[in-house]
């Protein structure tokens, strides 16, 4: 749980940022819960991002307070199961981890909040997600509703306020140590991918499962924690689903495969994407796609720089697609659904904590936002997928590229 080389003032920084521009007299944020798989088995344990970006800590359903004077958390203290099964608290290592050093249990944690509201207390939380999100078709983490809903029970005229915004636009702006720790899950991830994707060692595989044992194990032997999402590794037709992450294909020859992995390391994500071929030489056309869209993200690089809106940076990608369709004779014309049907995602996305990490895309873009460049171009009736993508920092008058040491080709060696 404890983060040593993270030193502890990077999370109360972040604290006391967030308690400035909140406007609020208290802030109460909770850690996520554990959730149940079967019986008395629970799911890998998932920390709220933002919980973890203000205190470093991994443990279940702690409560984080903040007000002008103090911070403290509130530890649970009805798990009979988890204190005797699992692991005692380490307040010491709390401490050295969050550099918080006031620990309360829930029954004298929220005596102290109670006393400390005042009228019209103005209480800071993240809102919770709908319970079900319909969109993706899975469920929030219930610890942000059960939070807002203590929140409402503690008083009357206490006013709630949404801070989701306030820390996408700080997380977004990646301090030094968080640059430095993404580019170390970076080349983690390139070194690894360098090993495990070359011509020569491919043809050890006939499955996608493999290739992945082998790639989180190149992760773990470099020191990162494993995969920071689940690693889409596809083949053929399979390619062509975006997010394809059954890992179930077998390796036939005349196939392309797009592997879009990343390490995580130290609580920070890489996300990186090679589309290589599997048994065989590519075909002219595999090869033509693989070039429109190596072409494209070459071209989407020219674009980047702090100030530019992510709206319009989109749009111009979007036109660098449709181009490159109409080269390869898919499309007639520039015409968004056209062009969506072959290219159904956006190009960027910030990364850091999150893989998708939270950003304000409205906000034109920040000197040091890190990101994705990842244009795709994928073919289902021809049974082509082919995506490209490179991490970079924005910069004042471009961008940095920070998996330049990967080589981006059909054939690695
Ligand atoms: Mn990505």
């Amino acid at each position: 749980m404890i983060n040593q080389s993270i030193p502890n003032t990077f999370f109360k920084n972040n604290r006391l940022k967030l308690f400035k521009q909140s406007q609020a007299d208290m802030i109460i944020v909770t850690a996520n819960g554990l959730l149940q798989k079967s019986a008395d088995e629970h799911l890998p344990f998932g920390q709220d991002s933002s919980f973890w970006y203000l205190t470093g800590l991994n443990e279940p359903d702690l409560i984080l307070v903040i007000t002008q004077n103090e911070e403290f958390l509130i530890v649970p203290s009805h798990y009979t199961y988890r204190q005797s099964a699992l692991a005692d608290l380490d307040s010491e290592l709390i401490n050295q981890t969050s550099a918080i050093n006031q620990i309360f249990n829930e029954k004298e944690g929220w005596q102290k909040v109670k006393k400390d509201l005042k009228k019209d207390c103005k209480i800071a939380t993240l809102l919770p997600a709908p319970a079900l999100m319909q969109y993706y078709g899975f469920y929030a983490n219930p610890a942000r509703r059960r939070l807002y809903a203590k929140i409402k029970r503690l008083s009357n005229d206490v006013i709630i306020i949404d801070i989701r915004q306030k820390i996408a636009t700080l997380r977004m702006v990646k301090q030094p140590i968080e640059i430095n720790l993404i580019q170390k899950a970076l080349d983690i991830t390139i070194q690894t991918l360098k090993e495990v994707l070359t011509v020569k060692n491919l043809k050890n595989y006939h499955d996608t499962r493999t290739i992945e044992q082998d790639i989180l194990s190149g992760f773990i032997r470099r020191g990162g924690s494993g995969h920071a999402f689940d690693p889409i590794i596809a083949i053929g037709k399979n390619a062509t689903y975006i997010h394809y992450n059954k890992l179930a294909d077998s390796i036939t020859s005349g196939q392309l495969m797009v592997c879009d992995v990343g390490s995580r390391y130290m609580g920070y994500n890489a996300d990186i994407t090679r589309t290589v071929v599997g048994h065989s030489k590519a075909s002219h056309r595999q090869q033509e796609v693989y070039n429109a869209v190596k072409e494209i993200q070459q071209e989407t690089y020219k674009l980047i720089k702090a100030g530019i809106k992510a709206k319009d940076y989109e749009h111009q990608v979007e036109t660098l697609v449709g181009q490159q369709l109409i080269k390869l004779g898919i499309i007639k014309k520039l015409d968004h659904q056209a062009i969506k049907r072959y290219y159904p995602h956006a190009c960027s996305h910030s990364l850091g904590i999150d893989t998708h990490d939270p950003a304000d895309y409205n906000y034109p873009l920040p000197e040091n936002m890190v990101m994705t460049v990842e244009p795709g171009i994928y073919i289902k009736e021809e049974g082509i997928g082919v995506r490209l993508e490179d991490v970079v920092r924005v910069t004042k008058n471009g961008c940095q590229l920070m998996t330049a040491d990967l080589p981006t080709s059909l054939y690695i060696s």
